[in-house]
């Protein structure tokens, strides 16, 4: 039923087809969580290297209602200018089609889209979680239940601590979604590589890590996992700075009563204003360095067959 809904580029059509690599990125960073033009010079650079290590890229989002797996580049160009894209996650993808309108996909509606086509790996910078104060705001992103339920891999830096990541990795426990920390013991946080927070298993290297996703989803263990890949050292961020840039953040986003979907995105470009743009530097070093990854599960998930 879903097929005509769907429209997956030619290229990636190929590679499922073939049984070849491929990797899911998503929308909502471009059109939300990085401003123009380094959102696209970002979008762009990160599917070359997606190639360059081997596997086909799938910039995935919502275009005139339709559901769109593989960007061409001027769509891509187009999603990082255009001032009314919606932030699309679960909830929103039926309006956004009924509307014709266009969506950038968050993690959650990137899942659902790379599932639809086939794709089983997905890398981006950060996930959505449970947000401070979640105990009485009920803050916590669909992004977790998504990943409860839908069988991709998401490759990200850790959580941010925008989030609370204690309240984030119990959520994630309580709904079966492991946590991996690639090369790590220590759960990173996005801008640092450390949180205080240690991960479900270490993983280090590509090859064990398709066994496990090939194990869990043979035997029917339904949903995503969490791969958390530190940020390199040389980008990472000295955490009194990036800290008390989040704290801030905090702060103007309670008095603004910024909610719902728009506490995300204000929080992320509050902490890049704040630290005067060495926050968005690092975060395009770790989007990167995820994609990398990433191209180097999907190789080894692919050769499983
Ligand atoms: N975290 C980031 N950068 C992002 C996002 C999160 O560091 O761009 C985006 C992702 O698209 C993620 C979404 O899926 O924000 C989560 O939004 P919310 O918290 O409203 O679920
Ligand atoms: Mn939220």
């Amino acid at each position: 039923m879903y097929e005509a809904y769907l429209d997956i580029g030619q290229e990636v059509k190929a590679a499922l087809a073939a049984g070849k690599p491929v990797v899911a990125l998503e929308s909502t960073i471009i059109s939300h969580g990085m401003p123009w033009p380094r959102n696209v010079e970002t979008a762009l650079a990160v599917e070359a290297l997606v190639r360059e290590n081997g596997a086909v890229p799938a910039t995935i989002a919502i275009l005139g209602g339709r559901l769109k797996v593989g960007l061409a580049p001027e769509q891509i160009e187009y999603l990082g200018k255009a001032k009314d894209v919606e932030k699309c996650s679960r909830r929103d993808i039926p309006f956004i089609i009924a509307k014709k309108r266009d969506g950038a996909t968050t993690v959650a509606g990137t899942m659902i889209l790379a599932s639809m086509a086939g794709i089983r790996i997905f890398a981006t910078g950060g996930v959505g979680g449970v947000h401070r104060g979640a105990e009485t705001s009920f803050d916590i992103s669909a992004d977790l239940l998504e990943l409860a339920r839908t069988d991709v891999a998401v490759v990200c830096a850790g959580a941010k601590s925008i989030l609370d990541i204690g309240l984030t990795l119990e959520y994630l426990e309580t709904n079966g979604v492991p946590v991996i920390g690639y090369g790590t013991d220590e759960l990173p946080a996005f801008y640092t590589r450390k949180s205080g927070f240690s991960v479900d298993y270490r993983v280090d290297g590509p090859s064990e890590l398709a066994l496990a996703l090939k194990a869990k989803w043979d035997l029917g263990l339904h949903g995503g996992i969490i791969v958390a890949n530190p940020i390199p050292e040389e980008y990472s961020m000295d955490p009194a700075i990036i800290n008390a840039a989040i704290e801030e953040a905090l702060r103007q986003a309670r008095a603004a009563d910024i909610k719902g979907k728009e506490s995300t995105p204000f929080l992320l470009a509050k902490v890049k204003e704040l630290t005067g743009g060495d926050s968005l530097n690092s975060n395009i070093e770790l989007v990167y360095n995820n994609a990398k990854v990433a191209a180097a599960i999907a190789v080894e998930f692919a050769a499983l067959g």
